[in-house]
């Protein structure tokens, strides 16, 4: 059911603490942690701790905590005083999506060109 913790999901894991992550938000609802992998200085992911699978469900399921990822994003980018910076959320595995929970990246720290690769 949307929302529900989903036992193989790697995200769901790092809500429940079962896996480590450099979280450096969290709200009731949401969590934001640095990306392993990461692409600019400030790389961090804000997800929401419910799960769904991409922003396009996240929306349609559950429009306010749509609104909270996003506000977190730019909390995010106030913590780490970001001027610019840049919000993806790659959606379908066409657009690079690999982690099958709604995440925001967040980022920031160095110029990002246009169009995005
Ligand atoms: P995407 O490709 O849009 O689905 O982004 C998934 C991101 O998740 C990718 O940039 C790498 C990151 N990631 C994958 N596994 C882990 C993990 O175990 N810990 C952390 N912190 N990030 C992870």
């Amino acid at each position: 059911m949307a929302g529900e913790a989903q036992d193989d999901c790697l995200f769901c894991k790092i809500v429940a603490g079962q896996i480590p992550a450099t979280i450096v938000r969290e709200t009731e609802t949401t969590v934001a942690f640095r990306d392993i992998n990461p692409q600019a200085p400030t790389h961090i992911l804000v997800i929401p701790k419910a799960h769904h699978q991409d922003a396009a469900a996240l929306a349609a399921e559950a429009p306010q905590l749509a609104a909270d990822v996003l506000r977190e994003t730019q909390a995010v980018a106030d913590d780490e005083k970001l001027e610019s910076y840049r919000t993806v959320f790659n959606t379908g595995s066409g657009a690079g999506q690999t982690v099958w929970h709604a995440h925001a990246h967040v980022l920031g720290g160095r110029g990002l060109e246009w169009p995005p690769g």
